[in-house]
């Protein structure tokens, strides 16, 4: 694979280009000039990251791991080739300043603008969770506020914190009205928040473990309805013993199982975006958790195919 992105600029990342891009997609660089209706992008950024860092090296990570999921053609247990109804493209990692968070942002929100304005939908894998707040103003310039389905040990609505803190940024997404939350729900929450106070529908860690993924599914679609959905999944949500390679792991989450089941229940849904953050490889074992993460993603990219089929 030619690398043909900007290199030897000692202001950019290290860890900013490469390797392979997320299921052997075609690299895509200028957004105007391709027919992929899916963009997948990489933001190596962990500097918003209250616990351990190291989610920088997520993109590559997930990439490398989708590896292991390319040589099925119609991938189980869809009975249709990914590539026969969708186009997906990869347009590498978004670069920015080391030690500079706002060029980051800006270069961000700007990519995903661009994105969104050509008629495609982004599929970005973090870094941390601070990247979606970028993402979501851009959506919310696009398509207004989106109805949120967030999966996460944390419900990232703390007030307070640093200006970049991937802790606060769905209290901040809120109080900048990039989110419907009449319409949004949060899912695999298990630790505190203030509940008196909370905009967004839980389904805690322990309701997930105690029901079906059906329930799941169902509760989802009753809160989200037919309105613009966006996913942001946080490896996290997922329990430990699926995916340990992350920041701030929290025990008894839910299972692999219950959250792919959960991503493909999404048919139907208009879905409009997704990331998938926090996935940190120094922290991994056998790549289980770049594995789950690129699962999860390659899911969604079907459920997408086949809503594109129902039209
Ligand atoms: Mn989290």
């Amino acid at each position: 694979m030619t690398n043909t992105a900007t290199v030897a600029n000692a202001d950019l990342p290290l860890y900013g280009e490469l390797g392979m891009t997320f299921m052997q997609f075609p690299i895509v660089r200028n957004l105007q000039d391709s027919d992929a209706e899916v963009v997948v992008s990489g933001v190596p950024f962990d500097m918003a990251t209250t616990g351990r860092p190291g989610s920088r090296l997520g993109p590559q990570g997930v990439r490398q791991a989708s590896a292991n999921l390319i040589w099925e053609g119609a991938r189980w247990p869809w009975d249709f080739a990914l590539d026969d109804h969708l186009k997906v493209a990869d347009s590498g990692n978004v670069l920015f300043r080391h030690g500079e968070p706002q060029t980051m942002v800006d270069a961000l929100t700007g990519h995903i603008g661009s994105i969104l304005k050509s008629g495609k939908s982004a599929l970005t894998f973090g870094g941390d969770h601070f990247i979606s707040l970028p993402i979501l103003r851009a959506y919310a310039v696009e398509h207004g506020p989106v109805a949120l389905i967030h999966v996460d040990a944390h419900t990232d609505t703390y007030s307070g914190g640093s200006q970049y803190d991937h802790g606060t940024i769905f209290h901040h997404a809120v109080e900048e009205g990039l989110i419907d939350t009449e319409h949004s729900i949060q899912i695999g929450i298990r630790t505190a928040y203030d509940k008196k106070n909370h905009p967004f529908e839980v389904l805690d860690a322990a309701w997930v473990g105690d029901h079906s993924a059906a329930d799941v599914v169902e509760r989802i679609r009753q809160r989200t309805g037919d309105k613009k959905v966006y996913l942001s999944f946080d490896i996290d949500g997922i329990d430990p013993a699926f995916a340990p390679g992350t920041g701030t792991p929290v025990a008894a989450g839910i299972s692999i199982d219950c959250a792919l089941k959960m991503v493909r229940g999404l048919q139907g849904l208009d879905l409009i975006g997704m990331d998938l953050v926090e996935v940190a490889p120094a922290y991994d074992h056998a790549e289980i958790t770049c594995l789950a993460g690129a699962t999860l993603a390659l899911e969604y990219l079907y459920v997408l195919a086949a809503n594109k089929q129902q039209k």
